[in-house]
């Protein structure tokens, strides 16, 4: 018992991780300890971009660099350690954001075969955001059609991503002065995909060899995929399937119902998950799942794609991404669905052991051995039928090893930039004025985005849970997305009452005045777009500065350990925020790199990286850039808005 807490803060977890050793299952827990990382690859010391290599250059052991060692720390072709190390940096960044971008592109496609009704069973769900996407990107709304204008919307998302000069419609979306400081610096994005596939021609061997130049390629990148892909997948997805509002849910691996049939959608793409939510109420379903011996049918979700059927539809989350085996442990798992992105290919392994189907739906992504129903978006209700009826079936073959733990906690999502510019302004005066005046009064001290992954290299949750909780301590709002947010669900975090339990007093106070949780799901991670919409708002809402990098706010990862937190990272910082990750730093074998990314970002873009793993160092740190920042705005004293009556008003004049 002792040995397994320490690989997680979870007790659900820990049960899980026990019951696989006393299976026999080997668990992504096992592996991290079996195979330990390359120091040299960790580091970014490593290329092996060239069949010459792969060339490692080690940064020398137990000294300080010398000039000579400078000069020996080259690859075969004659490229430095900064140039390997920048390379290495801008790959990750072109990794994440071609994820999230061709997430944000499939979402545009079937958005666009919805608007000319060839996509049966979907709708456009949210008319005001159909229109306000269409004011924003210069649509002509006059007297025509929702399906009119959600075809000129569909094509011009579906062109941001092939555009070739200008710049990306949805940078507009920024403050004035962050779009004129991106084209200052010259990373404003032409075209989504134009600028990953720069990324993988500068890096390819014999072209850009200036680190600060692939750099600043890095940049542009990330941004087309935070203002971009990104926020073209969030925008779509709230027009199809509804802007999240709150909603009650219920978080970890005990929400699996032991008498149901149990089936859980794991990946990002909420595109056949929406049709899977449908198609599980659908009485001839049920009627099926009872022929089988089941109670019902349960669903649940993991990783992101959870996040985004909590958001609309109180769906609950089964896990974060090192729970994800752990599901399919308790033997309880009829059917593990999964589309694209942080799919453990080990899950088929693991599901050979009990009686779980994979079932995998994406011609992108395949897992050999795994059920392949592949999804078509024109036919969606007749796909996510034979996938429900697979795990329906499937039931029956339960081994009778089944163990689902405690543990479920209660939490509410559904903070969508929109809601929160409800919940503080009311429907007639939707505004963040009540947040500004909070944090120009000193009751909310600063915003902190904290976001992204599990990692097997540290404890479970425990970065996360750990982070959060210092920072509303300490009178930090937080924004979370990801796995972060299922983290926190889990810590009982998300909910109202812990505010008074774990918020310091001034939090406190705003959340139970809101009634809001002093921590806000804002979706998944494509949904770190709202994060930056918030930002803006706060900006447009006046009294604390012109650009977010002004603000009095902070980004984290404290768990990191995809691409894709790299791109989201580098967006944050692009767009003026402070962000600390923890765990590993994948520059450290270069010097140059690194301070170039910790020091020298700050004075072009205002925000900057960071590196610190323990998690409460970490939020000291984003505490001090928001005092920091508070200091900047003259805000540092605590100030209160003081109404005055008549008799004060009086002794005034009389002064
Ligand atoms: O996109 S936080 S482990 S699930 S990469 Fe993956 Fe990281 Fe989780 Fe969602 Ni985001």
């Amino acid at each position: 018992m002792t040995e397994e807490k320490a690989k997680s803060i979870d007790q659900a977890s820990i049960e899980l991780i026990e019951k696989a050793a006393k299976d026999g299952v080997n668990t992504v827990f096992d592996r991290a300890e079996a195979m330990k990382p390359c120091p040299i690859g960790a580091v970014g010391s490593c290329c092996k971009n060239c069949s010459m290599g792969p060339c490692r250059v080690p940064l020398p052991k137990g000294r300080e660099e010398t000039p000579e060692d400078k000069q020996k720390r080259r690859g075969v072709c004659g490229a430095t350690a900064e140039t390997i190390a920048a390379r290495n940096f801008i790959r990750m960044v072109a990794g994440g954001a071609a994820a999230h971008s061709d997430h944000g592109r499939g979402v545009a496609e079937l958005f666009l075969a919805v608007a000319k009704g060839e996509a049966p069973g979907y709708e456009i769900k949210d008319e005001q955001k159909l229109m306000q996407v269409a004011l924003d990107w210069g649509i002509e709304i006059g007297d025509r059609s929702n399906n009119e204008i959600a075809v000129d919307i569909g094509e011009k998302a579906l062109a941001e991503f092939g555009r070739q000069e200008g710049e990306l419609i949805t940078l507009r979306k920024a403050p004035l002065k962050r779009q004129e400081l991106w084209r200052q610096q010259g990373v404003s994005p032409r075209g989504i995909d134009r600028e990953i596939v720069e990324i993988m021609h500068r890096t390819h061997i014999g072209v850009d060899q200036d680190y600060k130049n692939l750099l600043k390629q890095g940049v542009r990148a990330a941004i087309g995929d935070g203002w971009g892909g990104s926020m073209i997948a969030t925008e779509l997805q709230d027009i199809l399937f509804g802007t999240p509002a709150p909603v009650l849910g219920k978080a970890n691996l005990g929400v699996l119902e032991e008498e149901e049939v149990n089936i859980i959608i794991h990946g990002h793409e909420p595109l056949l998950s929406e049709m899977i939510v449908a198609v599980a109420q659908e009485p001839e379903m049920i009627e099926l799942a009872k022929s089988k011996g089941a109670k019902g049918i349960n669903l649940a979700g993991m990783c992101c794609t959870a996040n985004e059927i909590l958001m609309r539809h109180g769906v609950a989350i089964a896990g974060n991404f090192l729970q994800q085996e752990l599901a399919i442990v308790t033997g309880a798992v009829d059917a593990m669905v999964v589309d694209v992105q942080c799919i453990m290919q080990s899950i088929q392994t693991v599901a050979e052991c009990y009686h779980t189907k994979i079932i995998t739906t994406s011609p992108k992504a395949k897992i050999p051995g795994a059920v392949h129903i592949e999804f078509d978006e024109h036919d969606a209700l007749k796909s996510a039928r034979e996938i429900v009826k697979t795990a329906i079936e499937n039931f029956p073959n339960r081994k009778g090893n089944v163990y689902i733990p405690g543990g479920v906690t209660n939490q509410i999502a559904g903070f969508s930039h929109e809601t929160i510019n409800y919940l503080l302004g009311g429907l007639f005066r939707a505004s963040y004025r009540p947040l500004n005046d909070n944090i120009i009064n000193g009751r909310i001290r600063g915003v902190a985005g904290v976001v992204g992954c599990n990692n097997a290299r540290v404890n479970h949750n425990e970065g996360h849970v750990v982070m959060v909780k210092e920072l509303i301590k300490n009178d930090v709002l937080v924004l979370t997305t990801g796995c972060n947010a299922i983290a926190c669900a889990e810590a009982g975090l998300l909910v109202p009452e812990a505010a008074r339990e774990f918020a310091g007093k001034g939090l406190a106070e705003v959340c139970e005045t809101v009634g809001i949780p002093p921590v806000l799901h804002m979706g998944s991670c494509v949904d770190n777009s709202r994060i930056l919409i918030a930002a803006t708002a706060v900006v447009k809402d006046g009294g604390l500065g012109d650009d977010i990098s002004e603000l009095p706010v902070a980004g984290a990862a404290p768990e990191w350990m995809s691409e894709k937190a790299i791109s989201i990272g580098q967006y944050f910082v692009a767009s003026g925020v402070y962000t600390v990750f923890g765990v590993t730093w994948p520059t450290t074998g270069s010097k140059e790199v690194t301070d170039f990314l910790f020091k020298e970002m700050e004075e072009m873009y205002g925000g900057m990286w960071d590196f610190e793993p323990d998690p409460i160092q970490a939020a000291h740190l984003m505490i001090a850039h928001i005092d920091k920042k508070r200091k900047a705005l003259g805000i540092d004293k605590a100030r209160e808005r003081v109404l005055y009556d008549m008799e004060m008003r009086r002794e005034m004049d009389a002064v």
